[in-house]
């Protein structure tokens, strides 16, 4: 077996942009021999062709990938944006003008919406995640290994993109910490254990023998490093799974965050049982952007790569070819929800076209995987982003002057009716106690709703899936799925606990989705009673009141949302979402849960919507040891499923999927509550400023409210955003 091909060196050198006479010197030869060997490869001296392979790759690791600065334009337009900003005018009322947008709001979304793609790297320990992350970037800053070496999350950016307030390379950061807060300086602070350079990453975030006594506090850390291929992308380098269950945790919690997925799995072993798990659960997260554009080749953003791959072509081949084989059958479900969600058949051809090979010492054994990243990150993401953030700065133009319009036509009638206003107001208080008793009624309804749907999930669990968990089914189950008696041992219990996955999130889904109409009924309830009271209509002083868009934002600010998620995402699909994207992130926690606005709402985007689906990747350990049971005879299916329905009574696996759906329609109480108070309080404000303004404003500060608000409009309605193509 040769460990690399030498038929192809001058592509190799051309590739790691290493001129003729570079390569001369390097070796101590003529430039003309160099020639010579480059067109006749076969007979180059064994020798010669091992330091010719060894510099490009040396060259070429130091190099990074390089693809261009594909968000100089993103960032020139946001930097404008930043500057538009300070000719703000002064920001209206924020109590009486509840859903309009402030410069600086305007411009945290606009810089959350055009950040980055986040790239992750993950897979069982030791298989060259880092390595592979150092040789993309040209740099030595994330720590590799032999051992499992990564012991913290690090979010690698560009330095151009490091905030004024960071000085360091590295910051260290403790448990709790939220990723997607790394450009808040307050956040960022809070939650700091210690800065400095990449030796600071070094001590932290491996497992070594000198880890100071406050390491275990470590989570994350914000790496900074100058390298060109951090100019179309942020990294995320993961701690592998399957050493500790500490960092295995980390590793989940950062799945959610990632945009595009290498998954690396080294070519020797390559996609074993495990990872079949692990990508299981990461399939179910990863963003469909080829749902929106269809265009773009299914399944675009994930990598299935194999590492250090020094085997020959052929074997190669004949690995990627068996484990993509065994892949898919073993994913069909996941991929059949993923096709349902994006709205085409995801073939076995498209899944293998997914697979890449890696080695970091041979330019030309990455060169197929760097190349289709290259173009991922430099043409597709890119324009995506842009067409994201030109959707959204669209919308906010147009609803900001709809929504100023119709707040100064109230004014000026307010203004020239006192006395319809007063008694307008005057209807809107009476009617308040009625008000209060419907949305009180509703309000419990819907609680004991959400009450109903955590004991039926939990009777789902107890009385459907429980049979799913008996000898009879799984045998019947590896009866169809398995011939082979190893594959069977090795991946019918990882099967079965993604099956049953599977089915328990439609369920909830399901359920989520029946919610939908009553919080639209309750929040109409709302609606109504900002523009009619006792059935009359208000008249002058009614005003646009977001009920939506305020809910969305408690939500938004409330993080795992359980089955309010679904209600998010059918608005964010409805055409009324406009006003709400004013709201401060509302536009990027939509954008976070997968919802798109205007798009369709399917069961299968709902399941990605349902904030935190239930990933379990349990007993890993206990599955292995499936592996290792021996099995003899004729009848070893009935076994293997007795085998299996044992170990995951002994794991307490439907315990585990019970405790999850609790928790699910606990987090669905928590953010309805949270979202109800949030607009009960903003109703009162509300009331509170049209009493202020029906009865003490003077003509003098009506006027200067209404050319305040004008001034809004003006400066939203102005903002000099250049559309893309
Ligand atoms: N020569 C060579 N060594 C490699 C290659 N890929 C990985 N390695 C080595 O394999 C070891 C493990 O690589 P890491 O990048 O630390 O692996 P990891 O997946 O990040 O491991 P954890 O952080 O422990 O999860 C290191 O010593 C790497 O230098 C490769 O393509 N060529
Ligand atoms: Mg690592």
């Amino acid at each position: 077996m040769t460990t690399f091909q030498t038929t192809d060196l001058a592509k190799m050198r051309a590739d790691a942009k290493i001129s003729q006479e570079e390569m001369a010197t390097h070796l101590g030869i003529s430039q003309s021999q160099v020639s010579r060997y480059e067109q006749d490869p076969d007979n180059t001296p064994l020798g010669v062709a091992k330091a010719w392979v060894k510099y490009c790759g040396d060259i070429s690791t130091k190099q990074g990938l390089e693809y261009g600065a594909p968000y100089r334009d993103i960032a020139t337009q946001i930097k404008l944006m930043n500057d538009y900003a300070e000719t703000a005018p002064a920001p209206l009322d924020d109590a009486l003008f509840k859903c309009a947008p402030t410069a600086d709001s305007f411009v945290r979304e606009v810089r959350n919406l055009g950040r980055k793609p986040r790239v992750a790297a993950c897979g069982r320990f030791d298989q060259g995640k880092s390595r592979l992350a150092n040789t993309l970037m040209g740099s030595e800053a994330l720590p590799t290994g032999y051992q499992p070496a990564t012991a913290i999350i690090s979010l690698v950016r560009h330095v151009g993109d490091r905030p004024s307030w960071i000085r360091e390379e590295v910051w260290i950061m403790r448990k709790g910490f939220d990723l997607n807060q790394a450009n808040d300086e307050r956040h960022c602070n809070e939650y700091k254990i210690v800065a400095g350079s990449f030796d600071t990453l070094r001590k932290y975030g491996t497992h070594n023998d000198n880890r100071p006594a406050d390491a275990d506090q470590c989570f994350a850390a914000l790496v900074f490093v100058d390298s060109p291929f951090l100019l179309g992308c942020d990294l995320l380098d993961l701690p592998g799974y399957g050493h500790s269950p500490d960092d295995h945790t980390k590793a989940e919690l950062a799945h959610s965050l990632a945009d595009i997925l290498i998954y690396t799995s080294a070519a020797q072993g390559f996609m074993d049982q495990q990872d079949l798990q692990f990508v299981n659960a990461l399939l179910k997260q990863l963003p469909t952007h080829e749902a929106k554009d269809d265009t773009l080749p299914v399944l675009r953003n994930v990598f299935f790569v194999a590492t250090m791959a020094r085997q020959d072509h052929a074997d190669l081949e004949d690995i990627i070819t068996k484990a993509s084989l065994r892949a898919y059958t073993h994913l069909l479900e996941d991929l059949q929800a993923r096709s349902e969600l994006i709205g085409r058949p995801i073939s076995f051809t498209d899944f293998r076209a997914r697979f890449f090979t890696y080695l970091v010492d041979d330019p030309s054994r990455r060169k197929a995987f760097e190349e289709d990243l290259a173009d991922l990150l430099s043409t597709v993401c890119p324009v995506q982003v842009r067409g994201r953030l030109d959707r959204w700065v669209v919308e906010l133009k147009n609803s900001t002057k709809a929504y100023c319009d119709v707040w100064t036509a109230r004014l000026i009638e307010a203004l020239e009716n006192r006395d319809r206003a007063q008694g307008s107001l005057e209807m809107l208080e009476r009617a308040e106690p009625l008000r209060h008793r419907r949305v009180g009624s509703k309000t419990e309804r819907i609680l004991s709703t959400i009450a109903a749907n955590k004991s039926a999930s939990i009777e789902h669990i107890k009385a459907d899936l429980s049979k799913l968990v008996t000898p009879d089914y799984v045998e019947k189950c590896i009866r169809e799925r398995y011939e082979d008696k190893k594959d069977a041992q090795q991946l019918a219990g990882s099967y079965l606990i993604d099956h049953i996955q599977n089915k328990l999130n439609s369920f909830l889904a399901e359920r989520a989705q029946e919610l939908v109409p009553d919080i639209n009924d309750i929040l109409a309830d709302y609606q109504a009673a900002g523009t009619s009271a006792g059935g009359a209509e208000l008249g002058v002083i009614s005003v646009p009141f977001n009920m939506k868009g305020v809910f969305l934002g408690a939500l938004a600010a409330t993080g795992t949302a359980g089955a309010m998620a679904a209600w998010a995402a059918a608005t964010a699909a409805s055409a009324e979402v406009g006003s709400a994207m004013l709201l401060p992130g509302v536009a990027s926690y939509l954008a976070g849960i997968g919802a798109t606005a205007g798009g369709v709402v399917s069961t299968g985007s709902l399941i990605a919507a349902l904030g935190g689906p239930i990933t379990l990747v349990i007993g890993l350990g206990v599955l292995l040891g499936l592996a290792a049971y021996a099995l003899f005879g004729s009848s070893w299916q009935s076994r293997l499923a007795k085998k299996i329905c044992e170990t995951l009574k002994e794991q307490h696996f439907l315990e585990m999927l019970t405790k999850h759906s609790e928790k699910y329609w606990d987090d669905t109480r928590h953010s309805f509550q949270k979202g109800m108070a949030a607009t009960e309080a903003a109703f009162q404000d509300n009331l509170g400023n049209l009493r202020k303004l029906v009865n003490a404003t003077s003509r003098e500060e009506m006027t200067a409210m209404i050319s305040k608000v004008e001034a809004t409009r003006d400066f939203f309605g102005g903002i000099p955003w250049r559309l893309g193509n």
